[in-house]
């Protein structure tokens, strides 16, 4: 089908003034509409697109979609789906097409079928991604021919052209969206591959036999930049990748799928014989960080089932303490996905799901499906009761040297550790916290700080690895204690202890050295803090000091330089420039600046990098904590060779 050609009215006549309205709105408030202008919102830009692709694949006509970063920065997504249609909407007189790209909540289904979000960042259509874009390309292969539009900032640069007729033979139907982010909007415009191979190998195994695959052409070892994401397992392929670096307690993964009725739930669990509670839970493919009714029946359904089996096969007999619901939950790795229809979702970051039905939905599908699974396996399941005891006998420990660590909070003098340089401000807002790799640095960060709002906490050596210890274990350890004690916050692993107003410094900037022992204590510190302080980096507190890497000089002149690149750069510019000699100073160590140069480079707000940590997904948290502490030497290479470079601005 053709449709007719465009005209000047056609493309900017009456119906496009509330199309430019719309458009105005999202670029006036960015964030009401993908949360925030950050690093967060701007990979939320390519989920947008991608989960258009999504929902073709889940309507059963896209088997692949390919993700490309380009050199220019630009981020392109291909599906081979059935193509958005081009042919003309009734009411708007212009190609559906340019409806879906221009016109908000718009998304790409016309039809209420599908189980399509509504509320949360993700579903607010992808003319959002438009209107935030300087420029986008929109093709689609159907109805025999190559179509395209061009868009600025969401607004048509033309009408939509038939480029040539599809080569019959060969050619099958697809949409293909490429963006160019508008920095206008956004703080940083640089995508992280790691960030978005993430979500999308997790999408990958969300719904299992759809390819995803990504490129990133700015990587120029072309090994290291590509990524191929298909999985005939599904969710019990994501437990195994989740638990690659743990032990298992029993071999197979317990599955539960239950398609009846509206709300498909479906799950994968296994224990092992780590400490850490490790469930991930989706709503229409939607990470739910803060939980709601699916998780409630999913735990309820746990604890129900395997308290009722335990007792009757005899296994509380000795039991001197009660059983909780997290004694359950102990060493268990999993992960819930269920469709929900018409999503309602709350919670501070919108991730917490609300409807009321979901929650006996889940607990019936999973607690029947369990029993059975318990009844047919009887060694795995003294395994896994075994482990459930040890775990109540453990936390009673635990609770002891929790309320050790409160009591000294609440009766020392200053209750603050000896070794914290604090800051004179009680503003938490303008108050910074650095946790600084050793003495002797911690001592430069003293002198060069601006005491008034930053505050200096030196950490001797390497802390505690959270991931291989329980909590009693962990809050006995010294250089733990006193950043829980400066923090103010409490322990956020039990959710009774935790709370968030009581945080001392809205910044906590861990700064370590450039090299191999400095990611290490880094990757320690953020384990701890993902593990047991969750909300603060939920919340965008947690912060990386980026030292740079060199100093270069000629004359008079000096500069700081982060990057390799830059530094290559640098350097050939200053030569040409004939100006005399070049100097280079590699920096390795915080030890090697004098206090003048730490504050100058590392923690001047005016000119120093920060790295925000977020937490955009449990999973992609977890797996880079247990890939960096693992044993696995490939994946945690791969990891640090891509990410080393990623310096961010101050956000
Ligand atoms: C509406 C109707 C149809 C397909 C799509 C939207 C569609 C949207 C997107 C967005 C990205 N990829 C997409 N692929 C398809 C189906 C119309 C039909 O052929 O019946």
């Amino acid at each position: 089908m053709q449709p007719p050609e465009k005209t000047k009215a056609g493309l900017y006549g009456a119906s496009n003034i509330q199309v430019l309205e719309g458009l105005e709105a999202v670029r006036k408030r960015p964030s009401m509409y993908i949360g925030d202008v950050g690093i967060r919102g701007l990979h939320h830009l390519v989920y947008e697109v991608v989960d258009n692709s999504i929902d073709e694949a889940m309507a059963g006509y896209c088997s692949r979609i390919d993700v490309v970063i380009h050199e220019d920065g630009s981020v392109e997504v291909t599906d081979d789906g059935r193509g958005i249609p081009v042919d003309m909407h009734e009411k708007l007189g212009v190609p559906a097409l340019q409806v879906v790209m221009t016109t908000l909540h718009a998304g790409g289904k016309f039809d209420k079928d599908s189980y399509k979000v509504s509320g949360g960042l993700h579903g607010v259509g992808v003319s959002c991604v438009n209107a935030l874009a300087i420029r986008l390309v929109a093709e689609v292969k159907r109805d025999g021919a190559l179509w395209r539009q061009t868009y600025e900032r969401g607004i048509p640069t033309g009408p939509l052209e038939r480029v040539r007729d599809l080569d019959s033979s060969d050619e099958e139907t697809g949409t293909y969206v490429r963006f160019w982010p508008d920095p206008e909007i956004f703080k940083t415009t640089e995508f992280r591959l790691e960030t978005l191979a993430t979500r999308l190998r997790e999408l990958a195994y969300l719904n299992r036999g759809l390819t995803i695959a990504i490129d990133d052409k700015r990587e120029e070892d072309e090994e290291l930049g590509r990524e191929e994401f298909h999985f005939e397992g599904g969710i019990r392929e994501f437990v195994d990748f989740l638990d690659e670096t743990r032990d298992p307690i029993h071999g197979e993964v317990i599955y539960v799928e239950n398609e009846e009725g509206d709300v498909p739930v479906e799950l994968a669990m296994r224990y092992n014989d780590s400490y850490q509670e490790n469930v991930l839970t989706f709503v229409n493919n939607i990470n739910t960080h803060e939980g709601g009714t699916h998780v409630s029946g999913f735990r309820r359904a746990l604890t129900r089932t395997l308290k009722s089996y335990g007792e009757k096969n005899g296994h509380f007999k000795n039991l001197k303490f009660d059983l909780s619901g997290e004694d359950f939950r102990e060493g268990l790795t999993a992960v819930l996905s269920v469709k929900v229809p018409e999503p309602q979702f709350e919670g501070q970051t919108k991730t917490k799901l609300g409807n009321s039905e979901v929650q006996g939905i889940v607990e019936s599908a999973v607690g029947q499906a369990l029993s059975w699974w318990l009844e047919d396996h009887p060694n795995e399941a003294k395994a896994i009761l075994n482990k459930v005891v040890t775990s109540a006998q453990a936390r009673a420990a635990a609770r002891k040297a929790r309320e050790l660590v409160q009591r000294k909070n609440a009766f020392s003098s200053s209750g603050l550790p000896g070794k914290l340089a604090d800051c004179s401000s009680r503003k938490p807002e303008e108050s910074e916290l650095y946790l600084v790799e050793g003495d002797s640095a911690g001592g430069s960060a003293k002198q060069a700080r601006d005491r008034h709002f930053q505050a200096i906490l030196p950490l001797r050596g390497k802390i505690l690895n959270v991931e291989k210890a329980r909590l009693d274990r962990v809050l006995e350890n010294n250089e733990i204690k006193n950043i829980v004690t400066a923090l103010g916050t409490g322990i956020a692993t039990t959710d009774e202890d935790f709370d968030l107003e009581n945080l001392r410094y809205h910044r906590i900037i861990i700064m370590t050295d450039a090299d191999v022992d400095g990611a290490h204590i880094r990757t320690l510190l953020m384990t701890f803090l993902y593990r047991h302080l969750a909300p603060l980096v939920q919340q965008g507190h947690v912060y990386i000091g980026l030292p740079p890497l060199y100093k270069v000089s000629q004359g008079k002149t000096e500069e700081y330089i982060w990057t390799e690149d830059l530094m290559h750069e640098k350097v050939a510019e200053l030569r040409e420039s004939g100006r005399g000699k070049v100097s280079l100073q590699r920096y390795k160590g915080l030890g090697e600046m004098n206090p003048e140069q730490l504050w100058e480079t590392t923690m001047d707000p005016a000119t120093r990098r920060l790295q925000q940590v977020t937490i955009d997904d449990a999973a992609a948290a977890d797996k880079i904590f247990t890939t960096l502490m693992g044993d696995a030497v490939a994946p945690r290479r791969k990891f640090i060779e891509r990410n080393a470079k990623y310096a961010t601005i101050d956000a």
